[in-house]
């Protein structure tokens, strides 16, 4: 069965979902997204989503022409028309149509775009074995500039550190903010463990506010871990007895090498691996 895609309120099949060259999210990256997981048709965390895509939209000036239930219901139906129970769900609204030049007064009306489709960030196998990462040289966007808790269309910024990393044959680029603290990864938040202790850089660092760093913040607690917000080095990620990334699509995803530096054995660690667990327990069970 072909792939159908919602634009503004219809499916199109695939090859028909178009939007116009005049649409300013392609002309300047204006819009706002989200990246969503369905697994075993059941939706994970779709408010937190919903409220962080509205969040972006209103950081940006952006007016999402339908409510919160409009949105969620469309994304079902969308889920419902192509027959999909897992599925990784890419969110778009965009500034919509407009002249050439900056302003986003003369646009028409916001495009709302729903793609239903699947994503594999990483091959199986590292989730075994761990993935190297290197620190790029691009720094994060500086939070008064562009904020990275604003989840836009505009991307290069990472694009132009994942280019950087696999230029050096890693698989991911730990990017520090402008005081040369640890932010994030190009597609990922980033946790290290210290002893017995979980260590995470605080949202002031400028970064994108995960819903899965969230998640597992909120389960190494349950479990009785001690979990930190905390400004790190590369010193640290160095020193670090495990590491490891966390997002929508990747989940939770072990690292095993910092700038060659073998993190501890060059293994995913403990309790990396007892989180992925009870991450991917949660996933299974999940719901609205
Ligand atoms: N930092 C950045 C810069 C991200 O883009 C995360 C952290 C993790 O956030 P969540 O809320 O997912 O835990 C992201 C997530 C895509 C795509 O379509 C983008 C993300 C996740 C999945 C797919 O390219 N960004």
């Amino acid at each position: 069965m072909e792939l159908k895609v919602y634009i503004n309120g219809k499916l199109y099949p695939k090859e028909d979902a178009k939007i116009s060259v005049f649409d300013h999210g392609l002309l300047y990256g204006d819009g706002v997204f989200e990246g969503i997981r369905c697994y075993n048709g059941r939706m994970f965390k779709f408010s937190e989503h919903i409220d962080r895509l509205y969040n972006s939209a209103r950081a940006i000036y952006l007016e999402i022409p339908m409510t919160k239930e409009e949105i969620k219901n469309a994304v079902k139906d969308t889920l419902d028309a192509n027959n999909m129970k897992d599925s990784y769900i890419r969110l778009v609204v965009t500034r919509g149509i407009g002249k050439l030049g900056l302003d986003p007064f003369n646009c028409s009306k916001p495009q709302i775009i729903i793609i239903t489709d699947l994503i594999e960030l990483y091959p199986r196998e590292l989730y075994e074995k761990g993935l190297d990462a290197i620190v790029v040289p691009t720094i994060r966007n500086h939070y008064e500039a562009l904020n990275p808790k604003i989840k836009s269309l505009n991307y290069l910024n990472n694009i132009l550190a994942k280019i950087e990393c696999i230029n050096a044959g890693a698989a991911e680029g730990v990017m520090l903010n402008k005081d040369g603290y640890v932010a994030e990864c190009t597609g990922d938040n980033i946790f290290i463990v210290e002893g017995n202790e979980i260590l995470t850089p605080p949202t002031y660092a400028g970064i994108l506010v995960g819903i899965t760093r969230n998640v597992v913040i909120d389960l190494a607690i349950k479990a009785g871990m001690k979990v930190k917000e905390e400004q790190l080095t590369r010193y640290d990620l160095y020193i670090a007895d495990e590491c490891f990334l966390t997002g929508t699509a990747a989940g939770i995803i072990p690292v095993v090498r910092i700038d060659g530096r073998k993190i501890s054995s060059g293994k995913p660690g403990n309790i990396t691996c007892s989180l992925l667990e009870k991450y991917n327990k949660l996933t299974k069970l999940s719901s609205n």
